[in-house]
């Protein structure tokens, strides 16, 4: 039998039996020695861990013995991003997490068919904290509620969580492919090919919108007050964590379930996932010193796994190249024609590029890209009613993003006009991204070169926008970045380049 996992907000109550049952699995497993690979910090440090931030925040003291160094091994600092991996690594994370908690709640009394609710901050009203996460309470008004953490700042910084929902989107669905074409084209909806990728520099679609910008939001704050959510060494110890992640698995599901969508990776490197070429495994400690080992291609179907989610159904019927067809006068016949002639390799190809690194500082930064003429002709070709190709889709790259402070979150705007408040021109915004991972992709080590992260952005709305208004001859195009809040010096964020490159089906 499926186990069903359901909206948070539709669960008939703040505190609604599923919610109830999860604050004492939770309760149960912070009992438990860090040690103890079902430990509540143990399951954190799976995701990522940092000494002296977990010191400073006293999820770890001198005295307490560290797990073993077989567990640390097989188990830490496991989590995949910037990678085709992160979904399919998640997807694990979740089911054996949700098979320790069941467990408990069992013992506890509780239903055997208990499951990880989820949190669909994109529903209408269902955008502010689940109240249980927010309240320092249980229910009956005794303190120490285990879903409550105070490294949780939200937006604004002042402890009131909530997700903005213009800094946040669900475009990623309507990428047909789940493998990015990578070198500066689409990021894909799951991401670029990578091996284990603990880190990750090109992070992919449902990556970067919600999931990237839903930790910096939530989790708030800076790189002195360290809002857990904010940091991948450290989200893995806030319990709302788990509900984000099973909205972004479901989205998965939501994505797969798309007519337009192309499934998942059918490539044996990405079916047989790290442990297939050689690197390090996939595996969950389960209740009861079991051992989860996994491969991608074990979590693509859900039916196999056990659980469903109560709601796939997607938010738009329109696939993306269809509406997209129309926008641009494609008539009906020859639009199918033109989407028939998508199944071929792509042509990547630079447009442009920034001639210096951007600092971002204060309210807004700016820059230009200066745009190749004969690249831009075979663009706008393929915008014309005389293409037999589909459109080119057009990608802004944020290359080389660096910084201090993973809680950063700001929104690129191209061609806003002079004076124009950016906020007032959501025609031309190309997107919102957040730096989840930053500060570690910028320190230089043993696995990392210190190069920082690179997020990609789809502007093809902008681009035919500009085309059908007769004002995509220009030399350049105008590059803001506009931070949600203003950024300091002391973040030290910088954006090594800005390209953009076109992507010819
Ligand atoms: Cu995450």
């Amino acid at each position: 039998m499926a186990n069903m996992r359901k909206n948070v907000w539709e669960l008939g109550g703040d505190w609604a039996d599923p919610i109830l049952w999860y604050a004492r699995g939770v309760k149960a497993m912070k009992a438990r020695p860090l040690a103890e690979p079902t430990s509540w910090r143990f399951y954190g440090g799976i995701h990522g861990f940092y000494r002296p931030w977990w010191k400073q925040l006293g999820y770890l003291n001198s005295t307490e013995p560290m797990p073993s160094n077989s567990d640390v091994a097989t188990y830490w600092k496991q989590c995949q991003h910037g990678s085709w991996y992160f979904l399919p690594w998640h997807r694990g994370y979740l089911l054996a997490f949700e098979a320790i908690i069941r467990d408990e709640v069992v013992k506890l009394g509780g239903p055997a068919d208990w499951a990880l609710p989820y949190w669909n901050y994109f529903k209408p009203n269902q955008n502010p904290l689940p109240p249980a996460f927010a309240s320092e309470d249980w229910p009956d008004g005794e303190g120490d509620n285990p879903l409550y953490v105070v490294a949780r700042y939200g937006p604004d910084g002042d402890g009131k969580v909530y997700v903005p929902m213009d800094q946040v989107d669900l475009n990623a669905l309507g990428d047909p492919d789940f493998i990015g074409a990578g070198s500066g084209g689409s990021q894909g909806f799951g991401g670029v090919d990578t091996g284990f990728s603990h880190g990750g520099d090109v992070h992919g679609g449902v990556e970067t919108q919600p999931h990237d910008n839903v930790h910096g939001l939530v989790g708030g704050g800076d790189q002195t007050t360290l809002g857990l959510m904010s940091w991948p060494d450290l989200a893995g110890l806030d319990p709302i964590f788990y509900l984000h992640h099973s909205n972004i698995d479901r989205l998965w599901e939501v994505w797969r379930k798309i007519p337009a969508s192309k499934g998942d990776p059918t490539d044996a490197k990405w079916v047989g996932g790290p442990a297939g070429i050689g690197e390090r495994a996939f595996a969950m400690p389960m209740p009861g010193g079991e051992s989860l080992a996994y491969t991608p291609g074990d979590m693509s179907d859900l039916s196999k796994l056990g659980y469903g989610y109560d709601d796939v159904s997607p938010p738009s019927a329109t696939p993306q190249l269809v509406a997209r067809l129309r926008r641009l006068g494609v008539p009906e016949t020859e639009s199918v024609v033109r989407r028939t002639a998508m199944a071929g390799p792509k042509t990547v190809e630079l447009l442009g590029a920034n001639t210096e690194s951007v600092r971002m500082t204060g309210t807004e930064a700016r820059t230009s890209v200066a745009l190749d003429a004969e690249v831009k002709n075979k663009v706008t070709e393929s915008l014309t009613l005389e293409s037999t190709t589909p459109p080119d889709r057009i990608f802004l790259n944020l290359e080389n993003v660096r910084g201090l402070n993973d809680a950063t979150v700001f929104s690129v705007y191209i061609n806003v006009p002079d004076g124009d408040d950016p906020a007032s021109h959501p025609e031309l915004k190309a997107g919102s991204i957040a730096l989840f991972g930053v500060s570690k992709a910028t320190a230089a080590d043993d696995k990392h070169s210190g190069n920082g992260l690179t997020f990609v952005l789809e502007i093809t709305h902008i681009v035919d926008t500009l085309h059908l208004a007769g004002t995509f001859d220009a030399s350049q195009l105008h590059v803001r970045l506009v931070p949600r809040r203003p950024v300091p010096d002391a973040a030290n964020v910088s954006v090594g380049r800005i390209s953009i490159f076109r992507q010819a089906a």
